[in-house]
């Protein structure tokens, strides 16, 4: 291979704007390697990942284990299609299946895709379980959710930036209050009602964690209304909240249980809907797939990936860390006015600016915190999500709570 010549920050960032689609706004920082918990810039600038790829980086950058199986099998056979069989899927099936408690899985390749196979799923359920009208299937879903950017999904999007200029939306989603069970019993009273769409907890609005016991509440009105239970846990599961799934801190079991990002921890899209046989067979041949959903190299890399998860015992080091973020971040509100709240569950966390969401007093805070050697993002206005991988250690949690420390204290509103 031609040595590539080296690009500078200033021409990478000028091809993007000059032949990349601007749907974008990244922070002004160009990377070029990733080692654990470290970035590093094309002038070998290193910084704290504070963002994991929105926690799909779980196990940390190029994980050496992760990274070693990847070469193996893309040296092996990367794609066969489903059209045949293959000696990875039906091996990484059962091992996804014991691992997370179900009968079956359908593997895809974005979250994207595993959201609208749960859709799939929960429609045909609903006409030939629950005898629902055909094409009168409602899933209720709530504000804020995020759950990716096809038509279909943002058709239950209450963002308007997500949905401004996109429709016409598909009809079958009805839209209730987060962490209201009253609402979600009176939606679910509608016979025609399939499935209960949402995420533990809310990553992209801003990491809103329901109050204790709504999920456990949530799970039994579903059953008491012959509901399927959905759960997102594309940004919340494979250990990112101190627990394997958010789910498991209410010890309930979603009918459908729906994931992507750190399932194959930044190597490769892998995602996945888990199920139990009375939904999963509903499908019959022909009815769903796509062309790389659960091809050998996805395969290889999510058993490796989640091996390093329970390995590495990093659900367990996410709550850890995660407690001693939030009590620095405490400590910090105590001495900064700028801080007006922190949440967050593990290492899925969030502190909200004391500024007004259209303020860009976030966004610089995150500019200056780049310039201080951490990487991390506003999800919304004056929220910024703070979500490392979950190999972090003490030493080098304690050192990035000081870099936030003096950052934020040495800010200067402009
Ligand atoms: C972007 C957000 C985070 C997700 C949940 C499904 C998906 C996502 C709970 C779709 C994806 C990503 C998408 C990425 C940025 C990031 C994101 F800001 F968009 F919302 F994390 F909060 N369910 N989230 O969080 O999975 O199709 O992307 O594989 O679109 O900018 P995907």
């Amino acid at each position: 291979m031609i040595a590539e010549e080296k690009i500078t920050a200033a021409q990478a960032i000028e091809l993007e704007n000059e032949y990349g689609a601007h749907n974008y706004h990244p922070l002004p920082v160009v990377l070029e390697r990733g080692e654990g918990v470290y970035l590093y810039d094309v002038d070998g600038k290193q910084y704290f990942d504070f963002l994991s790829a929105y926690s799909a980086v779980n196990q940390g950058h190029c994980h050496p284990r992760i990274i070693a199986t990847l070469i193996e099998q893309a040296s092996k056979l990367t794609l066969t299609s489903r059209a045949f069989h293959s000696d990875k899927l039906g091996v990484c099936e059962k091992y996804l299946c014991e691992y997370f408690g179900y009968d079956k899985t359908l593997m895809m390749n974005t979250g994207a895709e595993a959201n609208e196979t749960a859709i799939k799923l929960a429609r045909k359920w609903g006409y030939l379980k629950k005898n629902i009208p055909e094409n009168e299937a409602v899933i209720v879903a709530v504000k804020r959710n995020f759950h990716g950017r096809t038509t279909t999904i943002i058709s239950a999007s209450t963002d308007p930036v997500a949905t401004n200029h996109f429709g016409p939306f598909m009809p079958g989603f009805e839209i209730i209050e987060y962490d209201d069970l009253e609402e979600l019993e009176n939606a679910l009273e509608n016979p025609n009602v399939c499935g209960f769409w949402v995420e533990p907890i809310q990553g992209e609005a801003g990491v809103y964690v329901p109050q204790d016991g709504y999920l456990a509440a949530a799970s039994e009105l579903c059953k008491k209304y012959q509901v399927l239970f959905m759960v997102d846990e594309i940004q919340t599961g494979v250990a990112r909240t101190g627990k394997l799934l958010a789910s498991d801190y209410e010890g309930i079991k979603p009918d459908m249980l729906i994931l992507g990002k750190a399932l194959s921890g930044g190597a490769y899209p892998v995602s996945a809907v888990m199920a139990n046989n009375e939904v999963m067979n509903v499908l019959k041949p022909g009815e769903h797939g796509s062309t790389y959903g659960g091809n050998p190299l996805a395969c290889a890399v999510t058993m490796t990936a989640l091996d390093v998860i329970k390995d590495e015992k990093l659900a367990e080091n996410a709550f850890t860390l995660g407690n001693l973020f939030r009590t620095r971040m405490e400590e910090l509100k105590k001495e900064s006015n700028l801080i007006h709240s922190v949440r967050g569950k593990g290492l899925l966390n969030a502190v909200v600016i004391n500024d007004s969401e259209e303020s860009d007093t976030a966004w610089n805070i995150c500019v200056q915190l780049k310039e201080n050697g951490l990487l991390a993002k506003p999800t919304h206005g004056n929220i910024i999500r703070f979500a490392p991988p979950l190999v972090m250690n003490e030493e080098q949690m304690e050192a990035c709570c000081a870099i936030i420390k003096s950052t934020v204290l040495n800010f200067k509103k402009k």
